[in-house]
């Protein structure tokens, strides 16, 4: 499935399959690693990208950090750490979407022409994920608005489910 408006296409899928400049990962603030999408990608980069997340020590929720891909497609992991949802009252929405926010600055300073983002805090960390989606895509179209890079942005959603509740806010 895909879908497309503008800059930003939808598609379900594997990230770690992206052959994009940059793919986003949706990881903690250890950045060493755990389940869900940041342990694919992981898995697919191999032990290297461990080791690079390392020396980088820690990263706050709302904030980003760079590495290369090692052996994924990407030439690049975005790193960044999503909220966790506690019903809403807590700043979630702000963190949110400096998640993407820093993520897309990050990409813009490392030149990357595409880049793909999963539903960050939409598993384990239990963000809604029709508000996820509303946060995500109003940002990304912000940024996109004021800048020329990236030129395109993918969304890539592992279940149909998800997949829905972004195209209905696209
Ligand atoms: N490609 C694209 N999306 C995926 C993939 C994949 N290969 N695998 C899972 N997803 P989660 P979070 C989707 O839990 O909520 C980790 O342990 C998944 O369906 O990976 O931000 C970290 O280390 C969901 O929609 O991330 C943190 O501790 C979305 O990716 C914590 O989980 C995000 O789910 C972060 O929790």
């Amino acid at each position: 499935m895909t879908a497309t408006t503008e800059r930003i296409k939808l598609v379900q899928g594997d990230i770690t399959k992206c052959a994009v400049d940059a793919i986003v990962n949706a990881a903690n603030e250890s950045l060493l690693g755990g389940g869900g999408v940041d342990g694919a990608i992981h898995r697919a980069a191999g032990p290297q990208l461990l080791a690079e997340c390392r020396a980088l020590g820690d990263c706050r929720t709302g904030q980003a950090k760079i590495t290369q891909a090692y052996s994924l497609p990407a030439k690049y992991v975005i790193h960044t750490v999503g909220p966790v949802y506690h019903g809403g009252a807590k700043g979630e929405a702000k963190l949110l979407a400096s998640c993407y926010r820093q993520s897309l600055e990050l990409a813009r300073a490392h030149e990357c022409r595409t880049v793909a983002f999963p539903a960050i805090s939409c598993g384990v960390y239990g963000y809604p994920i029709a508000d996820a989606a509303q946060i995500a895509i109003g940002t990304i179209r912000e940024f996109l608005a004021d800048n020329g890079l990236p030129e395109r942005v993918l969304l890539v959603l592992f279940s149909a489910s998800d997949f829905d509740a972004y195209a209905a806010e696209l």
